[in-house]
């Protein structure tokens, strides 16, 4: 164990001098779940929580990748009166057969950004860690907010509960849809509007983009008469959320909107540029940034300490002693509640 210790001690010196073959490694580290890696975490966590976390979500192929890549290259040359940020990627690529080819399909799209001291990509196929995959995917994230990227471009394919999830880690989440049969409604299936703090119809250059714009328009107008329940459900878990008053005495919130672009051609880009820095501000200034943060650290804990208290009670319980229980059950002579309670801890209720 010193041994690990002594290598994560030197791995963690490392990163925060900006050394990016050890945050190479780190990454590999946390993907597979190592003491090593862990260990780094733990020294790095006091030096995270100053990055910028912006989740990009949506369907297969609406070209998230591309407008990541675009968004990065516009922060690393912003309009004058800002300065270049320094950016980091993860593409949670989640590995099945049919979209085995995006990540180095990923990989040429990312070209532009090669070779830029300020840009760290990494692709991250969806293995299961403990906690899965938002688990490491927050593992990532904190190494490269430690290693001082300011900003960090989180891509997720649209799948369901991985969007939630990814939502929860991000400040900022940007839905992207693009015109075409059917979109709408897988919208709606994944329920991802609501979680989405700016909305982006992408391939502004083909046809049905109105029907795609309206349809959006439509859906979010009803949501936002309640809005306060929006806010609440956004934040999925959060009970208490502080609504801020404008100066009239109105709720001051954020109404996510809803964007052109263009991303094989950077049309747009700066306007979402604009938007992203607007939300930050919004959420700075409202408070909301610290209650995401807070949420974030909180749903991070107990997903971690869901995963940690199965793990450890499997150790204990031999698969024996589980099977005897099964019979129980499936001969109606223990109840499903007399199993939890013999199978953690060894007698009946
Ligand atoms: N016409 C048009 N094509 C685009 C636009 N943006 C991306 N594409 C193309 O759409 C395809 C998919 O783009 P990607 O960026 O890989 O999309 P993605 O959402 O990352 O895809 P997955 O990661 O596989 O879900 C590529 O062939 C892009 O060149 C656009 O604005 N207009
Ligand atoms: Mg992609």
């Amino acid at each position: 164990v010193l041994q690990y210790l002594d290598a994560a001690m030197t791995l963690t010196a490392s990163i925060l001098e900006g050394d990016r073959l050890a945050l190479a490694r780190l990454l590999t580290h946390i993907e597979n779940d190592t003491l090593e890696g862990r260990t780094a975490l733990n020294d790095l966590f006091r030096f995270t929580g100053q990055a910028h976390l912006i989740g990009v979500t949506g369907a297969p192929g609406t070209g998230k990748s591309t407008l990541v890549n675009q968004l990065a290259l516009y922060f690393r040359n912003p309009a004058a009166n800002r300065k270049p940020a320094r950016v980091g990627i993860v593409a949670v690529d989640p590995s099945s057969p049919f979209t085995g080819g995006a990540i180095l399909g990923d990989r040429v799209r990312m070209r532009d950004l090669a070779g830029d001291p300020g840009v760290f990509i990494r692709s991250m196929a969806s293995r299961g860690s403990l906690g899965g995959l938002a688990s490491s995917t927050a593992g990532l994230v904190q190494a490269l907010d430690a290693a001082g990227f300011e900003l960090i471009l989180i891509e997720t394919v649209g799948a369901g509960q991985a969007e939630v999830d990814i939502a929860r880690l991000a400040h900022t989440t940007i839905v992207v849809e693009a015109p075409g049969l059917g979109d709408e409604i897988q919208a709606i299936k994944a329920g991802i509007l609501e979680i989405a703090d700016i909305l982006v119809v992408n391939k502004a250059d083909r046809s049905g983009i109105e029907n795609t714009v309206r349809a959006l328009q439509a859906m979010l107008q009803p949501a936002y008469r309640s809005s306060s329940k929006v806010n609440q459900t956004k934040l999925g878990h959060h009970q208490d959320v502080q609504i801020n008053k404008t100066p009239q005495g109105e709720d001051e919130l954020w109404q996510p909107p809803i964007l052109r672009t263009v991303a094989t051609d950077g049309i747009g880009v700066q306007e979402l540029g604009a938007a992203i820095a607007s939300h930050r501000q919004y959420l700075k200034q409202t408070g909301d940034w610290i209650i995401r943060e807070n949420a974030r650290l909180k749903s991070e804990l107990d997903t971690l300490l869901q995963a940690t208290l199965v793990y450890r009670w499997r150790q204990r319980v031999s698969m024996q002693q589980y099977q005897y229980i099964l019979e129980g059950l499936s001969k109606r002579t223990i109840s499903p509640h007399q199993a939890v309670e013999l199978l953690l801890d060894g007698n009946p209720s």
